[in-house]
C-alpha cells in the first residue's frame, strides 16, 4: 500500500500533551479502566450507555450479529425527536437554549427546548398534512437555518426517513439523491445566503424534480422576493403559510423500533453513483449520545459549536443528534467563516460563550495562512475543549490550533470517523489520553479498531496497513439504500465479517493510530468527500471531452485539490476558455466543492493493459514526485508527455 510522503515527518513527531490535572478532575470520564471494561464486554458497555436514552419499551437483546448485518437493542422502541427535544421539555431544561442560531447577514434566533419542540410539532403536522407517513423518505435541501434542524426532527417525530442533501450540491446531484431514495416530499428554501450573494435553492429544486415522483415541495422563505423563486401550483407550498393551517398541538411521537431507519445520508464512492448510507434509530442515537459525553466531555453547562454543515455526517451527529440528545446548547451558524470578515467564528465564540469548538483541519490551515492578527479582538476565554475532524490534521496545524485558539491550555480531540460509522471511533478521551499532534490516538471504548496487513493479520507497532473495525458497534451503517450487495462488497468484501473503512493507517510504538488517508481514489477537498468517478463522469458529459481522469493532489489549505487530466475529442482545440467552461460544467453537475483546481489537456492517459486508468501515476506527476512503478503501463511514453503538459501549466 502506498503511504503519503508526509509519513516520515509525521512520525518524527515526539511532542506529547497529557491532560491537565484540572481537566482530568472535572472530566466525565477519568478512570482508565473504562477501556478494559468495554473491551472485555463491549455489549454490556453499549447496553449501559443506552440507558442514557429514554425508551418507550426497553430492549430485550443487545446485539444480533449476522455478518455483515447487525441489529442492536432488539425489541426496544423509542423516538429520536422525543430523545433530542421532548424529554428535555419535561425537565429542568425546558427553558434552556437548545439552539443559538446566527444568520450570515447577522440576524439571530434563539430556540429554547420548549420552543424548538413546538416548532418540531408544527412541522410534523405540516409534513403529515402533505401525506408523509412512517417510513417515507423526505429530502431536505436547506441552508444552515433552524428549519433544517426542525425538519429533520419533524421527520424523526413522524418516523419518516430524512435524507439531507448539502445545499452546496447542484440540481443534478439533488435529483440523483431524490430519485435514488424515491423521496415523497422535498423541503427547501427560496434561496440561501452565501458570501453576500444567493444560492438559488428553489430554482435548483425545480430543475432537479422535473419528471420525478415528488409530490410536494415545502419552501422556507429565507430571502423573499429577491430570490426569484417561483411556486408550482398544487405541488409547492410555503412553510410559513402551511404553518398557519395546521393545529398548534403536540404531535405524538411515533413509536419506532430500535432498528427502524432514522436517516439516509449520501456519500461519494469510487464509482459515479453516491451511496445512500442507512442509519438506524437506536444504535445511531446511542453512538451519538455516548460520544458527546465521552470524547467531547459534554456537560449540561456546555455550549457546543461545531462548524460543520448539517449536510454532512458531522453536522448530523454533532450539531443535531449528539448535543441535543444530551440536552446541551448548540451554536449554529449559517454563513461562511470569512464572511463578512475573517474574525466571524471567533466573534461568535465570544458572543455565545462557546465552550467546545469542533472544526476541520482545512479551516485551521486557512487560519494559519491568514496569520493570527485577526484573532486579536477576541478573548476566546469561554472555550475549554477543541476538536478536529474530516482529514488528517498535520502536526503544524494541530500546534497552531493549540497555541492560538487553545492558548496552550486546551485539550484537542482529533476524531477519526466516517459517514458510515455514525460517530467518532478513534479519538482521545480528553480527561485520560495524552495526545500527540497529528494522531487520533486510540479507539474509543467499545470500539475495536486494528491495523492489519494484506492478509488481515494485525501489524506490529511501528508498521502500517489497513485500518479495520473487527466488531460491530451500535452506530454502524446498516446497509446501502437499495443496494445491499454494494454494502457487503465495499465494507466487508476484503476481510469477511470485518469492517473496512478504506483508510490506511500507521501504528506507532505506543500503539497510537496515525491515519494516512484513503486507500481508494476518493478525494477529500476541505473535508468534502468527492469520488474521482463523479468528477470524471461530469467532465466526460461535456461535448468537448473524450476522456478524463481526476486525482486529488496535496493542497496546503484544502487538504486535497482536484487535478483533472482531460483528453479532448478530435477537432476540439484546447484553450483557456475551455478550461473555464469545463470547471463550470463540473460545478453545475456536482457542486462548487468539486471544481477542479487545474485542468490539463493530454493526448493520452496512462492506462494498464486492461485499460484501467492509473491514477497513482497521475498523482505522482501532479505532486512533482519521481513517477513510481510503470511496468503495467500500456504506453510508457505517455508519462513523458504528461510531465511536459504539467510543467507547461505551472
Ligand atoms: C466525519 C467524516 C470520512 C473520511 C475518513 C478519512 C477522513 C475523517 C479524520 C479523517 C484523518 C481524522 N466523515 N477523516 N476524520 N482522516 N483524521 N480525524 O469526515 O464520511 O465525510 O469522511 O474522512 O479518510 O475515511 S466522511
Amino acid at each position: 500500500m502506498t503511504t503519503t510522503g508526509n509519513l516520515d515527518a509525521l512520525l518524527r513527531e515526539t511532542r506529547v500533551f497529557p491532560p491537565s490535572d484540572e481537566f482530568r478532575a472535572q472530566a466525565n470520564v477519568n478512570d482508565e479502566r473504562i477501556y478494559e471494561r468495554a473491551a472485555q464486554d463491549p455489549e454490556a458497555y453499549w447496553a449501559e450507555q443506552a440507558q442514557q436514552l429514554t425508551w418507550f419499551r426497553p430492549f430485550e437483546q443487545i446485539l444480533e450479529w449476522n455478518p455483515p448485518h447487525a441489529k442492536w437493542f432488539l425489541g426496544g422502541t423509542l423516538n429520536a425527536a422525543y430523545n433530542a427535544v421532548d424529554r428535555h421539555r419535561e425537565s429542568h431544561r425546558k427553558n434552556k437554549a437548545a439552539i443559538l442560531w446566527e444568520g450570515e447577514p447577522g440576524d439571530s434566533r434563539v430556540y429554547t427546548y420548549d420552543m424548538l419542540g413546538r416548532e418540531v410539532d408544527r412541522a410534523a403536522h405540516m409534513l403529515s398534512r402533505l401525506g408523509v407517513k412512517k417510513g417515507d423518505r423526505v429530502a431536505i435541501y436547506l441552508p444552515m437555518i433552524p428549519e433544517l434542524v426542525i425538519s429533520m426532527l419533524a421527520c424523526a417525530k413522524i418516523g419518516a426517513i430524512h435524507s439531507v442533501v448539502f445545499a452546496g450540491f447542484s440540481a443534478k446531484a439533488l435529483r440523483e439523491r431524490v430519485v435514488d431514495c424515491d423521496a415523497k416530499v422535498v423541503i427547501t428554501a427560496d434561496a440561501g445566503h452565501r458570501r453576500g450573494g444567493f444560492i438559488p435553492l428553489k430554482q435548483n429544486t425545480d430543475e432537479a424534480l422535473a419528471g420525478t415522483d415528488v409530490r410536494h415541495v415545502l419552501v422556507v422563505q429565507r430571502i423573499g422576493e429577491a430570490s426569484g423563486a417561483e411556486m408550482t401550483e398544487g405541488r409547492d407550498v410555503y412553510w410559513h403559510e402551511l404553518a398557519k393551517q395546521v393545529p398548534n398541538t403536540p404531535y405524538p411521537p411515533a413509536e419506532m423500533d430500535a432498528e427502524d431507519i432514522l436517516f439516509l445520508l449520501y456519500t461519494s464512492g469510487t464509482t459515479g453513483k453516491p451511496k445512500g448510507i442507512v442509519h438506524s434509530t437506536a444504535g445511531y442515537l446511542v453512538g451519538a449520545n455516548t460520544s458527546v459525553r465521552t470524547v467531547f466531555d459534554l456537560k449540561d453547562s456546555d455550549v457546543f459549536f461545531c462548524t460543520a454543515d448539517i449536510g454532512w455526517i458531522t453536522g448530523h451527529t454533532y450539531v443535531v443528534y449528539g448535543p441535543l440528545s444530551a440536552g446541551a446548547t448548540v451554536v449554529m451558524y449559517e454563513g461562511a467563516p470569512d464572511w463578512p470578515h475573517r474574525g466571524r467564528l471567533w466573534e461568535l465564540v465570544d458572543k455565545y460563550g462557546a465552550t467546545i469548538f469542533y472544526t476541520a483541519p482545512t479551516l485551521i490551515r486557512t487560519l494559519m495562512k491568514w496569520g493570527p492578527q485577526f484573532l486579536e479582538p477576541y478573548s476566546l476565554d469561554s472555550l475549554r475543549l477543541l476538536a478536529s475532524v474530516g482529514e488528517p490534521i498535520n502536526p503544524e496545524a494541530w500546534m497552531w490550533f493549540h497555541s492560538h485558539i487553545g492558548k496552550g491550555r486546551l485539550p484537542i480531540v482529533d476524531t477519526w470517523w466516517q459517514t458510515e460509522t455514525g460517530c467518532a471511533m478513534i479519538a482521545p478521551l480528553p480527561g485520560l489520553t495524552s495526545t500527540k499532534p497529528g494522531s487520533a490516538t486510540r479507539p474509543v471504548p467499545g470500539i475495536s479498531a486494528k491495523v492489519v496487513d494484506e492478509e488481515g493479520n494485525e501489524v506490529e507497532p511501528g508498521h502500517g496497513g489497513y485500518l479495520v473495525i473487527t466488531k460491530p458497534w451500535p452506530s454502524m451503517l446498516r446497509t446501502v439504500w437499495g443496494d445491499d450487495d454494494r454494502f457487503r462488497n465495499t465494507y466487508f468484501g476484503k476481510f469477511p465479517g470485518i469492517y473496512l473503512p478504506g483508510d490506511g493507517a500507521h501504528l506507532d510504538e505506543d500503539g497510537y493510530v496515525w491515519i494516512l488517508g484513503r486507500i481508494d481514489d476518493v478525494i477529500n477537498v476541505s473535508g468534502h468527500r468527492i469520488g474521482t468517478m463523479e468528477v470524471e463522469s461530469a467532465l466526460v458529459d461535456h461535448p468537448a471531452v473524450a476522456e478524463a481522469a481526476v486525482i486529488g493532489r496535496t493542497h496546503e489549505v484544502k487538504g486535497q485539490a482536484i487535478t483533472a487530466f482531460v483528453t479532448l475529442r478530435e477537432g476540439v482545440d484546447a484553450s483557456p476558455e475551455l478550461v473555464t467552461e469545463l470547471k463550470q460544467h463540473v460545478v453545475e453537475k456536482i457542486g462548487a466543492m468539486a471544481r477542479p483546481e487545474e485542468i490539463l489537456f493530454t493526448a493520452e492517459l496512462p492506462k494498464t493493459r486492461s485499460a484501467k486508468i492509473m491514477r497513482r501515476l497521475l498523482r505522482d506527476i501532479a505532486e512533482g514526485r519521481v513517477v513510481g512503478d510503470t511496468t503495467t503501463l500500456a504506453d510508457p511514453s505517455v508519462i513523458e508527455q504528461l510531465k511536459a503538459a504539467y510543467k507547461d501549466s505551472e
